[in-house]
């Protein structure tokens, strides 16, 4: 059990909500699991950073998370890409690793979903090598595919499907048209496949899979694919296993870690207090993992998946009407009756 300083962007939209939450939630946990210390090292970033500060990624920002074990982040609004995108190359987080999972109490298309998707997130069209030509008249986007890239993420998804019941890596791809590209990174997922013969590994066009998501979404186990397929599939295997609402990220890297729900700022329902914290929650309960620390971990998503099961503090985008607070409270009552 160990001591951990981290990170926290508390982001744009419904941002502040849900990492508060997510923090408040922590804090318990630390009293729950003797020996477990949070530091939080508040830093700034996304859209009101930019108006404040002139930037939406500040210096002090990017050293504060170096410094730290880990960071928290909440969602950012517009300055997305300047923010989350360029963290994930600047710190070279290249796996972008989000489970989909249904919980009981939560409504969802299809009761038996529990999937990973990972997604490479350094390389692809979210290198954002962007130009125009003929006057403005044509754009350009460049999606690079390395080697490298594609050996390191395709290794992430088979150590991790080696750990799971199922042991099933699908890649994902779209070589019968983009066969440079895709091709090579179909190619070298094949080539790694063969480093783990007690993995089963298949291929399946991008397009094939966004319908068997819906359809027969209990054939996955692990989805390994490109950074747009995997952020465009995310959106959709949230919507599958319930909402977005529950959806969890981490980015990871060697050697930093940024962990952040998969879903965007809200603008919508910011500051009503209706938003939906499981997912920075989950995201959260990802860190303790990362960091070493499966029992609080464990016990923290024993908590919200037991909160999600009672019914009584579901928000809207669940189909209940519980408030951010209302949630946050019955989890933390949950930690306290599991000590
Ligand atoms: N649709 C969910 C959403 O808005 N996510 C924020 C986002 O677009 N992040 C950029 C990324 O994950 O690449």
């Amino acid at each position: 059990m160990g001591s951990y300083r981290i990170a926290v962007i508390r982001g744009d939209g419904i941002g502040p909500e849900v990492v508060d939450a997510t923090i408040d939630v922590l804090q318990e946990l630390q009293d729950v699991v003797r020996g477990l210390k949070l530091t939080f090292d508040f830093v700034d970033a996304g859209d009101l950073c930019l108006k404040v500060r002139g930037t939406p990624l500040p210096e002090d920002t990017i050293s504060a998370i170096k410094k730290a074990h880990a960071a928290i982040k909440g969602p950012v609004g517009e300055t997305a890409a300047d923010v989350i995108v360029k963290l994930r190359q600047m710190l070279d987080l290249y796996a972008n690793i989000r489970p989909f999972k249904s919980y009981p109490g939560v409504p969802s298309i299809k009761g038996n979903v529990d999937f990973v998707i990972v997604r490479e997130n350094t390389e692809g069209l979210y290198k954002r090598y962007e130009f125009t030509l003929d006057g403005g008249a044509t754009a350009v986007a460049l999606r690079v595919i390395t080697r490298r890239g594609c050996e390191r993420i395709a290794r992430k998804a088979f150590e991790y499907a080696s750990k799971r019941p199922k042991k099933l890596v699908t890649a994902v791809h779209k070589s019968n048209v983009l066969s440079v590209t895709c091709g090579l990174f179909a190619a070298v997922c094949r080539e790694v496949s063969k480093e783990y013969p007690d993995v089963k590994y298949e291929e399946m066009y991008v397009d094939a899979c966004a319908y068997n998501m819906v359809v027969r979404p209990e054939r996955f186990d692990v989805i390994v694919t490109t950074n747009l397929f995997g952020d465009i599939l995310s959106d959709e295997a949230a919507a599958v296993a319930g909402s977005l609402g529950i959806a969890p990220a981490a980015n990871v890297g060697d050697k930093h870690a940024i962990f952040e729900p998969v879903h965007g700022s809200a603008p919508d329902i910011a500051g009503k207090g209706v938003a939906n914290p499981c997912a920075t929650m989950l995201s959260a309960k990802m860190m303790l993992e990362w960091l070493g620390e499966a029992r609080a971990a464990k016990l923290l998503e024993n908590a919200i998946a037991k909160t999600l099961r009672d019914k009584r503090f579901l928000t809207p985008d669940l189909g209940g009407n519980a408030s951010t607070k209302e949630f946050t409270r019955a989890v933390k009552k949950a930690l306290r009756n599991s000590a």
